[in-house]
């Protein structure tokens, strides 16, 4: 990668956190968390590390990932992606409640189909799958160990197994490798063989401000391995840098043979680093190698301020993902072909209500994340058979909605921040937007969630993240609902490992959706 060829950060915004990155005929190919969301762990290639296309997702069926019943936080975390005999494998951590544990998939098309699973017999978060010339296969992780007595799992920091990849059995006791040089939560494992030595990566410190990648190496897969010099090799505590939270990297030799790092990183709002609206993104740096050592630089923003738009298809004549949905379309904690019926009118989404709302663990909703800092996100409903509106969420506890329908003849804008809900109205506007008026209003209904972000600015003392506008459609253009502090709606405040995602959601009855759309931009800033 060319030195001075700025890097286009973030290269996957919107929620991607712990991304791995693998090469294989010209094409690299990248995998993220994507916890109690589905379809779970979108899979990206791209020709070049610049432009990044989402081509699917590992778990798209039923069994595949227990995260139908799996806490908040829980579900697909960090995963890795590796070629190895001709086919891809994929390791993820399935985690909490109903989760199946450290799983294996394999594909021989990373755009899917990929395979029901394997358990592996190991205990741990964050494992890495690797081969010596031997094909003995090596899985290296965050390790646990059950204490009998107490039944609590105690931190064993990085360990490995050998497995068998058919069984998932594990072919030897766990042993523990180097764990990195003190930070907290040793995790987030890679190896790499690259000349003579072996390479453990690893991330320290915790996802969240202490967060580093740090380093070893070693003669063999299983070490012993000693810490680099240089180490941490990134991280951004304390510093001012627009990019913090940098850790838990994966390593690529690049086809030109230079060599890049993926990782994790957060694009906070206020002055004290703190309340990033789209959570944990990936990001990229240039590697460069000295007297067998890897060094990164620190992550940079790049300075693309350039407007995005999607228009959710909600019709399957574009370029269809799974069962014909939108690949970018997500859901909570079941498939978006569970939630929405494609087949019921034309052109449209239908929702059935339940009776519950964004409150609910699995509520009736699809959405897409929040990619850009400004965001305009868009949707036009029928609600004239049901009650439901448009959706701005984290988790089902932070929330910002806006809703009509059924026999309302008003729009509420409610914002829930844990147990604190605070709700606004207003009359319902006079006429339909585009539809026949003669329909009334609730025919095509048009509502809408702007995100304006704060700039930061080194002298810019505010503790601040956007101002989050709700708003619907009248004959003479947007009327505010309400408008609230983003901050309530940001991984500094939320309970998930997510970021945000908007979308349409029923209540009850039915409500087809008729447009989805985000609009959005990125904000200039005084530090980059
Ligand atoms: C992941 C751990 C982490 O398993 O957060 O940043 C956890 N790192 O490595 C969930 O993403």
């Amino acid at each position: 990668m060319a030195e001075n060829d700025a890097l286009p950060n973030p290269l996957i915004p919107g929620f991607h956190p712990d991304p791995s990155v693998c090469f294989v005929d010209g094409w690299y190919y990248l995998a993220t968390s994507s916890f109690e969301y589905l379809p779970g762990i979108p899979v990206f290639r791209s020709r070049d590390l610049r432009e990044v296309e989402l081509i699917g997702h590992v778990a798209v069926r039923e069994g595949q990932l227990g995260v139908p019943g799996v806490p908040t936080g829980g579900g697909a975390w960090a995963p890795t992606i590796r070629h190895h005999d001709g086919r891809f494998h994929l390791v993820v951590p399935d985690m909490l409640g109903t989760g199946r544990g450290n799983v294996l998939f394999t594909a021989d098309d990373p755009a899917g189909t990929w395979s029901d699973g394997v358990v592996m017999e190991a205990l741990g978060i964050d494992p890495d799958i690797a081969w010596d010339e031997d094909r003995t296969c090596y899985v290296t992780m965050s390790g646990f160990m059950l204490d009998d007595e107490t039944g609590e799992l105690n931190h064993l920091g990085i360990t490995q197994v050998t497995i068998d990849t058919e069984t998932g059995k594990a072919l030897s006791e766990p042993i523990r490798l180097w764990s990195g040089t003190g930070g907290m939560f040793p995790e987030a494992p890679h190896l790499y063989r690259r000349g003579e030595h072996w390479y453990l990566m690893i991330a320290e410190g915790g996802t969240e401000r202490g967060h580093s990648v740090t380093i070893a190496r070693g003669p063999s897969p299983s070490g012993p391995f000693s810490g680099a010099p240089h180490n941490p090799l990134v991280t951004a505590r304390g510093t001012d840098r627009a990019v913090q939270n940098t850790g838990h990297g994966d390593l690529i030799e690049m086809a030109d043979g230079s060599w890049a790092m993926v990782l994790l990183g957060t694009r906070p709002r206020s002055t004290t680093r703190a309340f990033a609206p789209m959570g944990r993104e990936t990001f990229i740096v240039p590697v460069t190698w000295v007297d067998g050592w890897p060094y990164a630089e620190p992550v940079r923003l790049d300075d693309r301020h350039a407007p995005h738009e999607h228009v959710v298809d909600l019709g399957g004549a574009a370029p269809a993902g799974e069962q014909g949905f939108d690949p970018e379309l997500i859901a909570v904690r079941r498939f978006p072909w569970e939630v929405a019926d494609a087949a019921a009118r034309p052109g449209a989404l239908r929702l059935t209500g339940r009776g519950v709302g964004m409150e609910d663990l699995a509520p009736d909703f699809i959405g897409i994340r929040q990619s850009t800092e400004g965001l305009e996100l868009e949707c036009e409903l029928d609600l004239r058979a049901g009650a439901g509106g448009l959706s701005l969420r984290f988790d089902e506890h932070s929330h910002l909605d806006i809703e009509a329908g059924g026999a309302e003849g008003t729009v509420r804008a409610s914002m829930h921040t844990y147990s604190l809900a605070q709700s606004w109205e207003v009359l319902l506007p006079d006429a339909g937007t585009d539809g026949d008026a003669t329909d009334g209003p609730l025919a095509r209904l048009a509502l809408r969630i702007v995100a304006e972000p704060f700039v930061v600015g080194a002298l810019n003392m505010n503790a601040s993240c956007d101002t989050l506008r709700a708003q619907v459609r009248g004959a003479d253009g947007w009327i505010d609902i309400a408008s609230v502090d983003g901050r309530f709606l940001s991984s500094d405040v939320c309970e998930s490992f997510t970021g945000r995602v908007g979308g349409p959601y029923a209540r009850e009855g039915v409500v087809d959706v008729l447009a989805l759309r985000r609009r959005g931009q990125d904000i200039e800033r005084a530090i980059r």
